[in-house]
């Protein structure tokens, strides 16, 4: 029957290590004319852009940079959850272009007290239980614990510039500001809309007399933990990326096709990357790219990965290898002290080196305060 051929097409995630077929990663210093690249000369002018090319037009799509105009306004809805110790903007972003208008809304919470400009964390959310303007979310957005150590926090949520679903997701910036890349291979799809507004609540950050927007922070979590790492790759002016849990087409290596697969991804979510994606579909070794190049076009601005031990769907071990590989660019380039040194299975603790970190913790698939604590103790380190 129809049912039984549908469920057979759909593989078992594999969660055997001994079932990972061996690892076969293209070289993120052999060029595509063959030349081995040894400088930071050759790395940005050749092998960056080579490596962010191929990201962009076979994993994520277009980020598109271009409008004609930008408009803050600050609103008075939402009532502020700490007014003792922080000051709430609202703020409405509208972007026009070609006569086409979006307006996103940016929750900013500033420290009352302490010394400005302060520095700046971006947590991109999407849970749906956060859509209904509660802005206080115990452990996935600590306000109250990061406004006290010194910061300034914003949020918005995803589906404020793209909805997180297949029939939907075009109905915000992507046919109002971008029709033109509808229908493209590497066109503009979920994430890159998502990260597009991070860019925006960053145009808003610059201009801000109390943040300090060279000391700036993009979190995000599982799916926003991809979108944080691309969107970073994509905009500079991102100073330590955050990506917790993000697993497969965000830390995790695809070519190692454990848990969550190039295929269950974009058959569940055929909307968050660019179409070219499911030419990888059951062929991962095809890819000519994996996801320890995501880190080395970050680089040599810090970049963070957690994991947690019970999150198999979203490969532990595969997000460690990613960055452990990925950080030989801010080593070898870069001359970091940015060398993991253990092996997956013999962590004890985090991993806190010069630019690059990682934890894994007990528990579920989830952003949580013990997150958040032991990434704050790699920013005080290295913002
Ligand atoms: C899952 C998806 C993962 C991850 C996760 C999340 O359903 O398979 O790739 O993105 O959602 O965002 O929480």
């Amino acid at each position: 029957t129809l049912i039984s051929l549908t469920a057979m097409a759909q593989q078992e995630p594999n969660y055997e290590e001994s079932k990972v077929p061996a690892l076969v990663l293209p070289d993120i210093f052999l060029s595509e004319k063959g030349k081995w690249i040894r400088t930071q000369e050759d790395w940005e002018s050749i092998r960056r852009p080579e490596i962010f090319r191929m990201f962009e037009s076979e994993v994520y799509g277009k980020i598109p940079k271009d409008f004609d105009s930008m408009e803050f306004d600050l609103a008075q809805e939402t009532p502020n959850p700490y007014p003792e110790i922080a000051e709430l903007e609202e703020v409405d972003i509208t972007v026009k272009r070609n006569g086409k208008s979006h307006t996103l809304r940016i929750n900013l919470f500033l420290p009352k007290t302490g010394s400005k400009p302060f520095p700046v964390i971006l947590l991109i959310n999407y849970q749906p239980k956060y859509l209904d303007g509660r802005l206080n979310q115990e452990g996935f957005w600590p306000v109250k614990e990061l406004i006290e150590r010194g910061f300034a926090t914003a949020s918005f949520h995803a589906e404020t510039v793209a909805p997180d679903k297949a029939e939907t997701y075009q109905n915000g910036i992507i046919s109002t500001l971008y029709p033109e890349q509808i229908g493209q291979a590497d066109g503009l799809k979920a994430f890159g809309a998502w990260g597009w507004a991070a860019m925006r609540a960053m145009d808003y950050f610059e201009q801000h007399p109390k943040i300090d927007s060279k000391k700036s922070i993009l979190v995000g979590h599982s799916r926003t933990g991809k979108t944080a790492l691309w969107t970073s790759a994509n905009d500079p002016r991102w100073t330590i990326t955050y990506a917790n849990e993000s697993g497969c087409g965000g830390a995790a290596l695809s070519k190692r096709k454990y848990g969550e697969t190039v295929e269950a991804i974009n058959r569940r979510f055929p909307y968050w990357f660019a179409d070219n994606f499911r030419k990888y579909n059951e062929r991962e070794e095809e890819l000519p790219l994996d996801q320890h190049m995501l880190p080395g076009l970050i680089a040599p601005r810090a970049v963070y990965y957690s994991s947690a031990r019970e999150d198999r769907w979203a490969d532990p071990k595969g997000e460690y290898l990613g960055l452990s590989l990925g950080s030989r660019v801010f080593s070898e380039i870069y001359g970091k002290k940015a060398v993991f040194e253990q092996e997956f299975e013999e962590l004890k603790g985090p991993v806190h080196l010069e630019s690059v970190g990682y934890h894994i913790r007990e528990g579920k698939h989830d952003l949580t305060w013990e997150d958040w604590r032991i990434f704050l103790e790699f920013v005080a380190e290295n913002l």
